[in-house]
């Protein structure tokens, strides 16, 4: 591992190797993870540092990734501004009607205070105990939260959030706007604690049609880098955003995560040079056969590694099926090239 790869690479600075490390690294297809966990939901898992600063370290001592990511959910903030957050089997879900929340002003602004969760501490336990691994901090994206929290459930294809845009654009503009406030306020407290990046995880943002994204959405993002440049570098992740590409990259975030759909090679010569890429294999491959894996990892890392500002990552999250052994082997193959 490469910690001083990581921490180059994200600032564009000059470095020998390719730094790595992927989304939701910390979970259940490692059998350590099943262990700590001990039965416990995510909920009471995150309200105690130790066991966060425990899982947060498996992925870097077991993967040998270049950067730790906090063990945390992106929907645990919103149970501070009124809502009630459930885990069940079919994933997550946010258990109140926002619209019945909103008229009867119990859908407040996010404060620290109210959180119950003790992420810094949980944040400082991780660095007493890892001296010089970069941390990675993150929130959810506005229209990926405001998915979850219009449906009460993920929105799929973002059917209800669109409706409302349509229907209802004030009342969506106001729960944009209490997102967007709650996203810096909940990342600058993560920077305060100590994490050294920070990636915004827009997932479903790529439903979104191209004039909903550029007319309404942007203006959101570009406060949330504004509110967070020169503090720490930052990261924008999405999915399925082709359409509006020339609008990301003038988001103002210092990175663009980049899923598994896009040519990463082709797309990492049409843009700017000072914009760092991020990606993309396919997490399809984190259980495939090794000489498949081996093959499309070395395409990405020979075909990205000219470039200053480069992480290797999967394209969206390691998959529940994803094997340890395949990820500690992409890992290897990533850091046998140089640049
Ligand atoms: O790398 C890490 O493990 C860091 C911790 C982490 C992160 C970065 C978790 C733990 N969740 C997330 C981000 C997150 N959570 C995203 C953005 C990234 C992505 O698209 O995967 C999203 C959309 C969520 C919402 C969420 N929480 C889901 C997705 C469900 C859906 O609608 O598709 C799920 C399954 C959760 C629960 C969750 N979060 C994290 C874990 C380990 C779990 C599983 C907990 C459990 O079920 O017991």
């Amino acid at each position: 591992m490469s910690y001083s790869d990581f921490l180059n690479a994200i600032k564009a600075q000059d470095h020998e190797g390719i730094p790595v490390w992927f989304m939701r690294q910390a979970g259940r297809y490692m059998p350590e993870f099943s262990q700590i966990r001990n039965g416990r939901s995510i909920r009471e898992m995150c309200k105690d540092p130790e066991t966060v600063a425990h899982i947060t370290e498996l992925p870097v001592r077991k993967l040998g990734v270049d950067a730790a990511i906090i063990f945390h959910d992106i929907l645990l903030p919103l149970e501070a501004m009124g809502l009630r957050v459930e885990y069940g089997k079919d994933g997550p879900s946010v258990r109140s009607n926002v619209m019945d929340l909103m008229a009867r002003g119990k859908f407040f602004e996010y404060s620290k205070e109210n959180d119950n969760y003790p992420l810094p501490e949980s944040i400082h336990k991780f660095r007493e105990g890892n001296p010089g691994v970069p941390l990675i901090g993150f929130s959810g994206g506005p229209i990926t939260l405001a998915s979850y929290i219009i449906s009460e459930k993920r929105d799929g294809d973002l059917s209800l959030v669109r409706r409302m845009i349509h229907n209802e654009p004030q009342r969506f503009l106001e729960i944009l706007r209490i997102l967007t406030e709650m996203i810096i306020d909940f990342s600058k407290a993560q920077l305060r604690a100590g994490v050294s990046v920070i990636q915004i995880f827009d997932s479903w943002a790529g439903y979104l049609s191209g004039d909903m994204f550029s007319k309404i959405y942007s203006s959101y993002l570009r406060e949330i880098s504004a509110e967070l440049t020169g503090l720490a570098p930052t990261i924008y992740f999405s999915t399925g955003t082709w359409h509006v590409q020339s609008v990301l990259e003038e988001l103002g975030f210092d990175y663009l995560s980049v899923d598994w759909r896009r040519d990463i090679l082709s797309y990492s010569n049409a843009i700017k040079e000072s914009l760092g890429i991020q990606g993309n294999l396919d997490p399809a491959l984190a259980a495939s056969d090794l000489n498949v894996v081996k093959a499309e990892v070395m395409r990405i890392a020979n075909g990205m590694k000219w470039k200053n500002n480069y992480i290797f990552n999967l394209g969206h999250g390691v998959p529940q099926f994803g094997s340890e052994n395949i990820l500690k082997e992409i890992v290897r193959e990533v850091h046998s090239v140089t640049r």
